[in-house]
């Protein structure tokens, strides 16, 4: 069926679907989803969902009812918000709070786009519910078409009650994502297609799998690169270069619509692509975050103007920042005058932390009272909300992946 035609007057203003609308309006990403039903090898359920986020962590998990006061502020502060997308931190078709908030939604901001991204496991059941509740925009990531390929993907697929492996679960799992798509595409969606791309393990079939689901009618196909993330099988493997990635991606836009602007935003990313504004919103509550990188802050300083004496810097080798703040196992203290720079000690961190609720949030700011006698804190990354909670003691952070005595002197000159 071709697009309906709501779905062809939101396209003008959908900042991912339409590349023209990415620098004019915005999108507000919902976290509400934390459970997911696969594992892709790829993915630390620890950091949040890869589908349609960088490996940075949510925030915050809203209820629905906290998620549509949010988007009461938040459509207050940016005139721009267009729409209004569930993409993690694990997958929204399995949970039972995707349906609830996206149709408080579409009651009280009838005027708003809704999206989704899902790994497509449950589409084939909630195609329909995901219409019938306004949804017309609908991502599905696929890493192949060929179970051969896929196997290597994913670890295991809980299908009706049971754990699924090998070949079996890849199986269950293309089956679901080809009628999933097929249902989606038959009620005049428009649905796009996010590929991981897994250098050694699929990108010499990313074509093929371009032009199968190009058969089935997607609107548009989104290649994004393999981002290795802690703790995953996929850990030590070597990202794609941009020059592999941009040649696939013109190999196959002869076949389909390509995007290419895509900034693989967080689960709870607010604003423009590129410039997400997620900080700002935060609760005054802090469910905690940081066990995980956050992307967007990457190479940005934050100074709060106090001399810098003393700081700590997450590096668990010692000799250079190659942790986030969240996951860190420890921290090395240095002192500085700005010309060189003398270790002093070191700090362990207690890394048992649970990702959302209170006992992260607990961890977040043990480690912020750990480090009460320091002046600054140099991380690889760090979230939103440590990041608040540094400032709000009075810290300077700064991210930086070099080596730790040059990071250190330097921080006393930003
Ligand atoms: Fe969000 Fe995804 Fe909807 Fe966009 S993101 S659910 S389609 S509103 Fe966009 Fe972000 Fe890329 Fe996703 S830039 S990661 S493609
Ligand atoms: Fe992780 Fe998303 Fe894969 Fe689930 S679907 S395992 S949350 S990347």
């Amino acid at each position: 069926m071709p697009l309906r035609e709501e779905v062809l007057d939101s396209l003008k203003t959908h900042p991912c679907y339409n590349e023209d609308a990415h620098r004019k309006f915005a999108r507000m990403h919902l976290p509400v989803a934390p459970r997911c039903n696969i594992q892709c090898n790829y993915c630390n359920r620890k950091y949040d969902c890869s589908n349609e986020s960088r490996p940075g962590v949510t925030s915050e998990v809203l209820s629905p009812t906290e998620a549509i006061e949010k988007i009461r502020t938040v459509k207050e502060k940016i005139p721009e918000l267009k729409v209004i997308a569930i993409a993690g931190p694990g997958d929204p078709l399995a949970n039972e709070e995707t349906f609830q908030v996206m149709d408080m939604v579409r009651k009280e901001f009838p005027d708003m786009t809704l999206c989704v991204s899902t790994n497509g496991l449950m589409l084939p059941k909630y195609a329909q519910r995901l219409f019938d509740v306004g949804i017309r925009f609908v991502t599905v990531t696929m890493n192949g078409v060929d179970t051969a390929v896929t196997e290597q993907v994913y670890s295991h697929v809980i299908w009706e009650g049971k754990s699924l492996s090998g070949k079996e679960a890849a199986q269950r799992l293309l089956e679901n994502q080809l009628e999933g798509i097929k249902k989606c595409v038959d009620l005049g969606m428009a649905v796009k297609i996010n590929i991981v791309l897994i250098p050694g393990i699929n990108e010499d079939h990313i074509p093929e799998l371009v032009k199968k689901v190009k058969e089935l009618g997607v609107y548009i196909v989104n290649i994004l690169p393999l981002i290795p993330v802690e703790g995953t099988k996929f850990s030590d493997m070597e990202p794609p270069t941009p020059e592999s990635r941009k040649r696939l991606m013109d190999l196959c836009a002869g076949d389909v619509k390509m995007m290419r602007h895509c900034k693989q935003c967080r689960a709870d990313a607010i604003g423009l692509l590129g410039e997400d504004r997620s900080s700002e919103f935060i609760r005054e509550n802090p469910c905690g975050s940081g066990c995980g990188p956050s992307s967007n802050n990457i190479n940005v300083h934050f100074n709060t103007g106090n001399e810098i004496r003393t700081v700590a810097v997450a590096s668990e080798l010692g000799d250079k920042v190659d942790s986030g703040f969240g996951n860190t196992k420890r921290f090395v203290i240095y002192r500085t005058d700005g010309k060189t720079a003398t270790f002093l000690n070191e700090k362990n961190v207690d890394t048992d932390c649970k990702v959302y609720g209170k006992s992260h949030s607990e961890h977040i700011e043990a480690i912020a009272d750990m480090l009460f006698d320091c002046d600054a804190v140099i991380v690889k990354e760090i979230g939103p909300r440590p990041l608040s909670l540094l400032q709000s003691k009075g810290k300077r952070v700064i991210i930086s992946d070099d080596d730790v005595v040059k990071a250190v002197i330097d921080a006393s000159k930003s």
